[in-house]
């Protein structure tokens, strides 16, 4: 079995397989091949230092080895709050009007990707598959290779791949791309964002796209691309749900909403969520339904993040003053209709409160896919599941028919869909939840890193297998 080596922006080794700890699904999932594959899992501490050295961090953590390296305060700037969060996550969000272009930050990112590439091209052996993952380090297969590495190198987009006319509005576009054509894999969360990605190569570099959809040749290459869709850890998740944090979580939960029925939002405090739009059409549904409202109530769950950046400060803002607001024009002396919470859980915590909760509400404005949805689902009961509402510009929304989909920008189409959820009878719960817990269950974590090392493993090696 080859070795593999993962490459990400900051690196995040699961303690251990606990499943009431805190982690995500993709850590856990990375960390599982790590170990199988006795690979390296290489990116940034996380630590700023004074002048950039390249000296490594090597370390063993619970049978993964990690490989980090401290980056400078004008790195951090300019590539990571910079390039990665100022240009490249809003445009690629559709948030052009958000979307920041400085010269400084381009070269900021190109210049990191180099100290990335340079610090870790001696770690690699030949035979090593190298996994790249996200938006921050789109150009580090090429430039691995201009360091001489001749491995397989495969790269995972995250987040959504926009629409062309959207792209070339950002300056150098062909240069990021022309970039990009040096891996040997390209994968995509969904195949929406595979055929933007495939219809920009073709209308703007002259690419050709073969028969099979995916393959593209350019200047004598060929590039594998494709929707590999992420998915939940799900083994880890129900074991979560099962444990004692959990049921205490959903009670805590259930005996507070005292007998109201809840619904629940979790995500990141982002832009891209859509909360502010989420916060309007709950106001408009307490508006538009009296009479449903008052047995009900919204717990949006939403950490704080990347606070550097100056729109998630706009946006923690507005979004205080919008819940401040609802509460003030429909609260009661029992009763405040939204509780808005800006803190971290741990998976079993969130597993309980996703089971005391009849409707997840989960209307992001676009994402690459939205594991929440999938969590959601996957922690109900199945003899009285709640219902999932869910944004149709959510990559998850392909593999998730059976939710109430919905257009997050109407408050008039996600409030009614609310008033139907709450009012759905059992039965219908039933046959939509069914519809959706084989996609999660089966299209896990663990089935979507497989499915893309066998891809970056290559026609040879999978034959040979
Ligand atoms: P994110 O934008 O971070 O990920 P998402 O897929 O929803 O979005 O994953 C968030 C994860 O964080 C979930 O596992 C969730 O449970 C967890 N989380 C959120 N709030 C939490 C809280 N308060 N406490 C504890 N955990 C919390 C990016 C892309 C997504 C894509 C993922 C994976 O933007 O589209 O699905 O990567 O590829």
């Amino acid at each position: 079995m080859s070795r593999l080596i993962v490459i990400s922006n900051r690196v995040s080794v699961p303690k251990t397989e606990n499943a009431s700890g805190a982690q995500g699904g993709l850590a856990v999932a990375l960390g599982a091949a790590l170990r199988e594959h006795r690979g390296i899992w290489f990116g940034w501490s996380g630590q700023e230092t004074d002048s950039f050295t390249g000296h490594l961090d090597l370390q063993r953590q619970h049978g993964v080895t990690t490989a980090t390296i401290d980056l400078e305060s004008q790195d951090i700037d300019e590539y990571y709050n910079g390039y990665a969060n100022r240009t490249l996550w809003p445009l690629f969000h559709h948030r052009v009007d958000l979307t920041e272009y400085e010269r400084s930050f381009g070269e900021g990112y190109e210049r990191v990707n180099g100290r990335f590439a340079d610090s870790v091209a001696p770690l690699i052996e030949p035979g090593d598959l190298v996994w790249v993952h996200d938006y921050h380090l789109l150009p580090l297969g090429k430039f691995l290779q201009d360091r001489g590495i001749r491995n397989r190198i495969g790269l995972f987009l995250h987040i959504p791949w926009p629409p062309t006319r959207l792209f070339v509005s950002l300056p150098f576009h062909e240069r990021l791309v022309e970039h990009m054509l040096h891996y040997d894999v390209i994968g995509f969360q969904s195949e929406e964002w595979h055929e933007s990605f495939c219809h920009y190569v073709e209308k703007e570099l002259g690419g050709r796209v073969a028969a099979d959809g995916g393959t593209i040749e350019w200047q004598g290459r060929s590039i594998v691309t494709r929707a590999f869709p992420i998915g939940i850890d799900y083994a880890e998740f129900v074991e979560a749900g099962a444990t004692e944090v959990a049921h205490r979580a959903h009670d805590r939960l259930r005996a507070s909403a005292d007998g109201k029925k809840v619904i629940i939002g979790v995500d990141r405090l982002d832009y891209s969520k859509g909360l502010v739009e989420r916060f309007d059409s709950y106001h408009r549904f307490l508006t538009d339904h009296p009479e449903a409202a008052k047995d009900v109530v919204l717990l949006q769950i939403a950490p704080p993040s990347r606070e550097d950046v100056h729109t998630y400060q706009d946006i923690r803002n507005t979004l205080e003053r919008s819940a401040g607001h609802i509460n003030g024009a429909h609260a009661d002396i029992d009763w405040v209709p939204i509780r808005y919470v800006n803190q971290g859980y741990s998976r079993a915590e969130l597993a309980g409160f996703y089971r005391a909760a009849r409707v997840g509400l989960v209307t992001p404005l676009r994402d690459g896919m939205n594991l929440v949805a999938k969590e959601y689902v996957a922690a109900q009961d199945p003899d009285d599941p709640g219902v999932l509402i869910l944004s149709r510009f959510a990559g998850a929304a392909l593999q998730l028919p059976d939710a109430l989909l919905v257009n997050p920008h109407s408050s008039e189409e996600v409030g009614e869909a609310i008033a139907t959820a709450l009012a759905m009878p059992k039965e219908e719960r039933i046959r939509r939840w069914q519809g959706m817990i084989g996609s999660v269950r089966d299209e896990d974590v663990i089935a979507w890193r497989d499915d893309f090392v066998a891809a970056l493993s290559g026609p040879a090696a999978r034959a040979a297998a």
